[in-house]
């Protein structure tokens, strides 16, 4: 039987360990030492109070002693879908001590999507909250658990409802010894949703030692430490938020987490003025509201020393206003949940950081910038990136056929993303060649609605294409051929809610055309799509 996941090769697992590149202890024992050092600093704060570390630690203890008894074993995978709340941080530690493995979906994912993880990871046992904007993540998880003879547990942070789903805070003894590490630092240790390309999701596996090693770079790229308060304003289980330097670099370097219920700039300034935020990470599509209230607010926003921005292309013009208008300096971030992070430089001039994504985070990232037949180009030219270093993966979980397709035979990953180097050495992303929307920062494989699309009663062929937006960065058009009278938009939404899709990949609008133009080569020309489109 073929592994699970693609280790790294000794050899260079060896390599990397010998220069520092991998991290030697397990995520959850980075916040053990910090208990120890600082046990009475604020590590947590949300809207159920603030935990110092000794208290985060104790929770998570607790937590753990609770899950274990359950049982939920070690190497188990455990989804984990919570927005922005105090039991996220405690549940991931939780399972992180004892060894599971948490598989992180985003509150904003449709109960579909929710299903296919859970089944694809195999999951033991699902973490919901007791209510996610309108919708009840409680039925929804009961009935997965329903058709999913492996989901033994449905663990609910709030009120549990329905037997046979249980509260997190049930599973709190009150006391629990302390509980030494389950895992070995070379070990999975969580499993992330890739922005993905193909019609099934992919989950990407990390290990202790390559997520913390991304994590603590992050944190000193970012200058973190003990002194700084980080705002988690995006949903806490995006990369971006977990390790850019996010929860787990902040909480490694001492400092103290703040989370953000919502991202409004309303919710988030006077945050930002009674804790003293200094640090804070947002998508391109959520700077010019952030821009527009810092005009108007009466709320101090001194403290705040970085703002990150990455996950999707921030314009040049936009990346200018926000020294100025936030006081604040601006970090550009590139990453991806595959691995690779790049940041600007804090100290890096005004013209690097609003015109470029900076540059990789280790000195054991390898970047190769190719044509199309693989062939490295020279600076200044757009090619796609191929990576591969000590903390990007070398294939997805259980998938092992697309490994071949999105690696090439020496284990770069093809992130699809069309970069270039500047002479200085900075990367500048500008364009893609994956087929996939990165609408807000949430990424939309096209065959995946295409998919849905063609379910539609009378739809021939469908062709899902982005298209610049200056609120979203860019939407999605779906273009369609149908026999007898098209499906209008409403239509569509309702038939993409119907098949259990999240609300964000259905199409902005709808179009339907008489025959989809075709490229030479016989396949849907998407270019021509798009210039239709705009022109
Ligand atoms: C982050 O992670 P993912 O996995 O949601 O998406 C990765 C993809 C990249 O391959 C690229 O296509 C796009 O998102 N992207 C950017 C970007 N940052 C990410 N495109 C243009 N400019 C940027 N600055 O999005 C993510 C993970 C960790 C940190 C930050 C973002």
């Amino acid at each position: 039987m073929s592994p699970d996941w693609p280790r790294l090769p000794d050899e260079d697992l060896r390599s990397y360990r010998n220069q520092g590149f991998r991290e030697e202890r397990t995520l959850s024992l980075l916040l053990r030492e910090q208990a120890a050092a600082r046990s009475g600093a604020t590590a947590l704060v949300s809207r159920s109070g603030r935990l110092t570390y000794a208290e985060l630690d104790a929770r998570v203890d607790r937590l753990a002693h609770g899950l274990s008894g359950l049982p939920v074993r070690a190497g188990e995978r455990v989804l984990v879908r919570l927005p922005n709340r105090e039991e996220y941080v405690v549940t991931l530690f939780a399972l992180l001590r004892i060894g599971a493995v948490p598989v992180l979906a985003l509150p904003s994912l449709g109960p579909a999507e929710v299903e296919s993880l859970a089944e694809t990871s195999g999951a033991c046992a699902l973490v919901v909250a007791d209510r996610y904007g309108r919708t009840d993540p409680r039925e929804e998880a009961a009935r997965i658990a329903e058709r999913l003879p492996r989901v033994r547990h449905v663990l609910v942070a709030g009120d549990p409802g329905e037997a046979p789903a249980r509260s997190l805070a049930s599973l709190d003894p009150g006391t629990a010894p302390r509980r030494e590490e389950a895992a070995h630092p070379e070990d999975l240790a969580l499993l992330l949703l890739s922005g993905g390309t193909t019609g099934t999701p992919k989950l990407i596996p990390r290990t202790h030692a390559d997520y913390g090693y991304n994590a603590r770079a992050s944190a000193q790229a970012c200058g973190t430490g003990p002194d700084t308060v980080y705002l988690a304003v995006l949903p806490v289980a995006h990369n971006f938020t977990m390790v850019s330097p996010g929860i787990v670099g902040v909480l490694a370097a001492g400092g103290t987490v703040v989370l953000c219920p919502d991202p409004s700039p309303t919710t988030a300034f006077p945050l930002i003025a009674r804790e003293r935020v200094t640090l804070t990470s947002l998508v391109p599509a959520l700077v010019p509201s952030w821009l527009e209230e810092a005009g108007r607010t009466r709320e101090d926003l001194s403290p705040l020393r970085t703002l990150q921005v990455g996950g999707a292309r921030l314009d040049e013009g936009t990346a200018r206003r926000i020294g100025p208008e936030l006081g604040c300096r601006l970090q550009q971030v590139f990453g991806m949940a595959e691995g690779l992070n790049s940041y600007t430089a804090l100290d890096a001039p005004e013209e690097t950081v609003c015109t470029t994504q900076g540059r990789p985070l280790s000195p054991a990232d390898e970047v190769l910038v190719v044509d199309e037949s693989g062939e490295p180009v020279p600076p200044g030219t757009a090619g796609e990136l191929l990576t591969r270093g000590p903390y990007t993966l070398r294939g997805y979980y259980r998938a092992r056929e697309l490994d071949a397709l999105r690696f090439t035979p020496d284990g770069f990953y093809r992130t699809g993303d069309l970069v270039l180097r500047t002479p200085e050495g900075d990367l500048v992303v500008v364009g893609r060649i994956k087929d996939q929307v990165n609408r807000a920062g949430e990424k939309i494989a096209a065959v995946e609605v295409e998919e849905h699309l063609l379910s539609l009663p009378g739809v021939r062929s469908a062709a899902l294409v982005g298209v610049p937006d200056p609120h979203l960065g860019e939407r999605s058009i779906a273009f369609l051929t149908a026999e007898g009278p098209a499906p209008s938009r409403e239509e569509v939404r309702a038939a993409l809610l119907r098949r259990g899709a999240a609300p964000f990949k259905v199409p902005d609008e709808v179009r339907s055309i008489p025959a989809l133009p075709l490229t030479g080569a016989g396949k849907v020309d998407k270019r021509r799509l798009r210039e239709m489109s705009t022109g």
